[in-house]
Order: structure tokens, then C-alpha cells, then sequence
């Protein structure tokens, strides 16, 4: 059923305006992302984007993603439905939007394009831990479905993959797709004080709402990958089973028993249109 949405790049089609709108996201976020981004982010930016100059073939790509972890590109118009979704990721490929924002969408777009796709997500699909990750993530979406649980996985998934932030030696650093494809909240995501910053916990993401069309009011902070590859261990059915009785918890929650980093003041003005 993945075939019906698969299409090819067609990278021909693309025209001088989408290579420059790429060109252009890349280089500002190649500039703003050192110090900010995750190294291994950064390093598979490096080894898989190339210079930035056009928009990347698929195909080059995956001949080096292949190799590395067994993750190849798929071409696809967009979101596709969620059991598609995990079933591709089950079989190690990810979905890349083909079509790129045109430039009056520069700063700000709401559903994941091309840019978001390949710059936001692919350069850790090189990463062993985090593609076994992926993988496992897909292989648990199933599961998942058949249990009602969806909504806990993209929970999971949205506050990890997407807007995640990382503990490292060097700091806090940034490795969500949704956070290194967007110039606001690259420095928001890190700087700001108006959002939470609370350890990763798997049921704690699990049961927290969040919202799609604003900077995130709660980052969670991993110490690791392999804390995230773990997140997924064993039986997740009875950990569904206790969040179906728990009322969801907001975006901009504190609760008991949360690893606060930083309390965030929710001074929260609505940042990404203010931007
Ligand atoms: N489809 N192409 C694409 N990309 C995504 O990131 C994506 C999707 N479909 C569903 C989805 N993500 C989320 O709902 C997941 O949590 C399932
Ligand atoms: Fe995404």
C-alpha cells in the first residue's frame, strides 16, 4: 500500500526559484546552526547536503545513506497517511517532500516541504542509533494502531524527531527536524525563557497535547540517543494502557516528578507570527 504514494523526484522539474529558495534556507541555517545544532547533525549535514548550491538528489543520497544504515529516500507530495508513514520507516525508508516553499514562504511554513524534509530530517539518518530509532519507531506504529494509541507515538515523535534538544558536554543542543529547519526557533528553541525545559521521560511525552502552528512551550532534553532507541523497549502496551485513563497534559505544563531544566515563564508572546 506504500507504493500508491511513492513518486519520483523528478529533480528536472525543479527551477531556478527552487534551487535559490533552497540555497538560501541552507545557507542561513549553515550559519546559524554551529554552536546550536548537535555535532552529529551538523556532520551529516556536511557528509549528505553537499555545498547547498541546489536542492539534493534523492539518488545521490541514498547512496551514501544506504551503506551507512539502510535508509533510503522516498519521494512523496507530503504527509501521507500515518500507517503508510510507519510502515516506510518499518522498512527503512524515509518520505521526502519533492515540492519546495515558494520564496514568500521563506520564513514560515506549516506543513513539511522539501527543505524541512531533507535539511530537517535526513542528515541523522545516517546516525546508526538514531536510524535504528527510526526503524523502530515504524515497526511500533503497528502495533500502536491496532491498540488506539496513535496519538501517544506522535506524541513521542513530535517532541523527539521534531522539536527535540539534546544534553551535551558542550551544552544544550538542537537535533528536532522542525527546530533546525526554521530560523525563529533555532534561537528560541535555546535561548528564550518564556518555554519549559524538562528531561525526557517516555510516558511523561507520551501524555503531553502539543500544538502545530507556534514555537513549542516545553522542549524535552534527551542525554542521549540510545535514550530515545530505548524509549521504545519492550511491551509499550501497558504503558498506553495507563495514559488512556490519564487526561492529556498541556503543552505548557509542569508536573510533579519532571527533571525541570528551566521553568519557562510562558511570557509567551505568539513568537513565530511576531517573527
Ligand atoms: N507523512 N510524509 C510524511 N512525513 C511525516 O513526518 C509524517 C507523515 N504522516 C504522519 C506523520 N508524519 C505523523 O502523524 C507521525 O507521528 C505518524
Ligand atoms: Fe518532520
Amino acid at each position: 500500500m506504500t507504493g500508491h504514494y511513492l513518486l519520483d523526484q523528478d529533480w528536472g522539474a525543479y527551477d531556478a526559484t527552487d534551487h535559490a529558495v533552497w540555497r538560501r534556507l541552507f545557507d542561513a541555517q549553515s550559519r546559524l546552526l554551529p554552536g546550536r545544532a548537535d555535532a552529529p547533525f551538523l556532520d551529516g549535514l556536511a557528509r549528505i547536503a553537499g555545498d547547498g548550491a541546489r536542492i539534493p538528489r534523492f539518488e545521490d543520497a541514498n547512496r551514501l545513506l544506504k551503506p551507512a544504515t539502510g535508509f533510503e529516500l522516498v519521494a512523496v507530495n507530503g504527509l501521507v497517511p500515518d500507517q503508510v508513514f510507519f510502515a516506510l520507516l518499518a522498512e527503512r525508508r524515509f518520505p521526502v517532500t519533492r515540492w519546495i516553499r515558494r520564496p514568500a514562504q521563506l520564513d514560515y511554513i506549516q506543513e513539511p516541504d522539501l527543505f524541512h524534509d531533507f535539511f530537517g530530517h535526513v542528515p541523522l539518518l545516517g546516525l546508526p542509533v538514531f536510524a535504528d530509532f527510526m526503524q523502530a519507531y515504524g515497526a511500533a506504529g503497528r502495533a500502536a494502531g491496532a491498540a488506539g494509541a496513535l496519538r501517544h507515538l506522535a506524541r513521542l515523535y513530535w517532541y523527539t524527531v521534531e522539536f527535540g534538544l539534546i544534553e551535551t558536554d558542550a551544552g544544550l543542543r538542537i537535533y528536532g527536524a522542525g527546530i533546525v529547519s526554521s530560523k525563529g526557533e533555532t534561537v528560541f528553541s535555546l535561548d528564550d525563557p518564556s518555554p519549559n525545559r524538562i528531561g525526557f521521560d517516555r510516558a511523561r511525552v507520551m501524555a503531553t497535547d502539543y500544538r502545530i502552528d507556534d514555537y513549542q512551550q516545553t522542549y524535552f532534553v534527551i542525554d542521549g540517543y540510545e535514550t530515545l532507541f530505548h524509549a521504545l523497549d519492550g511491551d509499550l502496551a501497558p504503558v498506553y494502557a495507563a495514559l488512556a485513563n490519564r487526561p492529556a497534559l498541556a503543552p505548557d505544563a509542569v508536573v510533579q516528578g519532571d527533571r525541570v531544566r528551566a521553568r519557562g515563564t510562558q511570557a509567551y508572546a505568539r513568537a513565530k507570527h511576531a517573527a
